[in-house]
C-alpha cells in the first residue's frame, strides 16, 4: 500500500481548473466560462513524471500502475477539482463550507489563477483585472479559515476545558487535526513567530501570523499562472514575477488549452506528444488552420519550457511537498515472483526512513524491519537511512 496524494485545484470561478483538471486527466468534466459549472468536486487521475531506473539496470519496467514511456515514469496522483471559492467563503457564503472540507482532504494546492486578467473577482469577463488581487484573495481568506480554528483551541485552552498541565501545543493539534499537523509541529511553528507559549499573551496580529504558518505549513500552493497563452497573461506574468512582494511565491505558467490540444491531437494520431515535454512532433495529416494553431503552441513551448500543467503538478508533490518517489526492488534483480520488473513507484512523504519506507510498504514488514539494501550499490542501509529520490531499495525482514 503507498500513500496516496491529493493535490487540490484551486481558484475562483472561470480561470480554468475544469480545462486544467481535464488537461491533466483526460476526464470528461464541463467545462464554461461561467461561475459554478462544477458543483461538486471532480477526482480524477493524474500523473507525475520520475524519471524510471530500470534503464539503469540494463532492465525494461512492467509499472503495476501508470505507464512508462521511454524511461519516463508516468505515476498517478489523484487530482481534485475543488470549486466554489467565492468571496467570504470562510463565513460559509455559498459553497463555503463545502470548499473548505474538500479542502481539507487535499495535501497540497495548485491555485489556478488567471494571468490574463480578462475575468473579475466574482469570475465574471472583465479587462485589466490584477491577478494578484486574486492572490492575495485565496491566502487571505484560507488564514481567516486557520485563525478561526485557532482562536477556537485557545479559547478551548483558556476556558479550561482541558486538564491543567496540558500544552498549548496539544491543544491546537487536536484543535487542528484535520489540518495534519502535529504537536511538534506547532510548538515549532510558535517558536518561528516567537510568541512564547501562553496564548492570552497573543495580540491579533501575533494570533494572524501564527494561523499564517500553519497555513503555509499545512497547506503548501503552488500558483499556476493560467492563460499564459494571452499576451496580457505574459504581460502579467513578467510584472508579478519580478515583483518583490511575491518572490516568495512558485509560480508556474501554464496553458491549460495548450496541453488539451495537444493531448488531443495525440490520441487523434495527429501529434506525437509526451505529456510535459518541451516539443511534439507531428505525425498526422493536420488542416492548415490546425497546423497554424500546433507551431503557435510549439512558440509557446519553446518560451515557457512546456505547457505548465505537468510541471505545475510536480513542482506541487515534489518541490514544494517534498514528496520521494521511491522503487520497490530486488538486490539480485529487479524483476519479482511474478516476473514484474520494478512494478512500483511509491511516493513517500519527505524524510522518510529506510524504516518508514518498510512500513509504507506493509505494517509486516515494518514490524520485521532488519535492513534495505541499496539495489545500485548493493549497500546495506540501516533503519534510520533517509530515502532518497528515485531510490532502488529491498527490504531485507526477519519472516
Ligand atoms: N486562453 C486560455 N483560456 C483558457 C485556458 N484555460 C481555460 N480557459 C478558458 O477559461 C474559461 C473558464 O474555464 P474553466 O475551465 O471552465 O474554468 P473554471 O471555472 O475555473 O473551472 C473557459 O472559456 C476556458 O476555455 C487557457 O489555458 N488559455
Ligand atoms: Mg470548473
Amino acid at each position: 500500500m503507498s500513500t496516496s496524494y491529493r493535490i487540490g485545484l484551486v481558484g475562483k470561478p472561470s480561470v480554468g481548473k475544469s480545462s486544467f483538471f481535464n488537461a491533466a486527466t483526460m476526464n470528461d468534466v464541463p467545462e464554461g466560462a461561467y461561475p459554478f459549472t462544477t458543483i461538486d468536486p471532480s477526482v480524477g487521475e493524474a500523473y507525475v513524471r520520475v524519471d524510471c531506473a530500470a534503464p539503469e539496470f540494463n532492465e525494461t519496467c512492467t509499472p503495476n500502475v501508470g505507464y512508462c514511456d521511454d524511461g519516463t515514469r508516468f505515476v498517478p496522483t489523484k487530482l481534485v477539482d475543488v470549486a466554489g471559492l467565492i468571496p467570504g467563503a470562510h463565513e460559509g457564503a455559498g459553497l463555503g463550507n463545502q470548499f473548505l472540507s474538500d479542502l481539507n482532504e487535499t495535501d497540497v494546492l495548485v491555485h489556478v489563477v488567471d494571468f490574463s486578467g480578462q475575468t473579475d473577482a466574482e469570475g465574471e469577463a472583465t479587462e485589466g483585472h490584477d491577478p494578484r488581487e486574486d492572490i492575495d484573495f485565496l491566502e487571505t481568506e484560507l488564514d481567516q479559515w486557520y485563525l478561526d480554528i485557532l482562536e477556537k483551541g485557545i479559547e478551548r485552552y483558556e476556558t479550561g476545558y482541558t486538564t491543567e498541565d496540558d500544552a498549548i501545543e496539544e491543544e491546537l493539534a487536536e484543535q487542528m487535526s484535520a489540518f495534519k499537523t502535529s504537536e511538534d509541529e506547532i510548538k515549532r511553528l510558535i517558536r518561528r513567530v516567537d510568541v512564547g507559549f501562553d496564548p492570552e499573551a497573543w495580540d491579533d496580529e501575533e494570533r494572524l501570523e501564527l494561523a499564517r504558518e500553519i497555513r503555509q505549513e499545512t497547506k503548501p500552493m503552488v500558483i499556476a499562472a493560467n492563460k499564459m497563452d494571452t499576451p496580457e497573461a505574459q504581460t502579467n506574468y513578467d510584472e508579478i514575477t519580478s515583483d518583490p512582494d511575491y518572490e516568495h511565491l512558485t509560480i508556474v505558467p501554464c496553458s491549460a488549452h495548450a496541453e488539451k490540444a495537444l493531448k488531443s491531437a495525440d490520441q487523434a494520431d495527429v501529434v506525437d506528444y509526451r505529456p510535459g515535454d518541451d516539443d511534439f512532433e507531428i505525425t498526422g495529416d493536420a488542416s492548415g488552420e490546425q497546423k497554424q494553431g500546433l507551431e503557435q503552441i510549439r512558440n509557446f513551448l519553446s518560451a515557457y519550457g512546456a505547457t505548465g500543467v505537468q510541471a505545475a503538478l510536480e513542482t506541487a508533490l515534489f518541490d514544494v511537498l517534498g514528496v520521494t518517489p521511491v522503487f520497490p526492488g530486488g538486490a539480485n534483480g529487479l524483476g519479482n515472483e511474478r516476473g514484474e520488473v520494478l512494478p512500483d513507484c511509491y511516493l513517500i512523504p519527505p524524510n522518510s526512513t529506510a524504516e518508514d519506507f518498510a512500513y509504507s510498504l506493509h505494517s509486516d514488514i515494518g514490524d520485521g524491519f532488519l535492513h534495505a539494501i541499496d539495489c545500485r550499490t548493493n549497500r546495506q542501509l540501516g533503519a534510520d537511512y533517509v530515502v532518497e529520490s528515485r531510490d532502488v531499495l529491498e527490504i531485507i525482514t526477519t519472516n
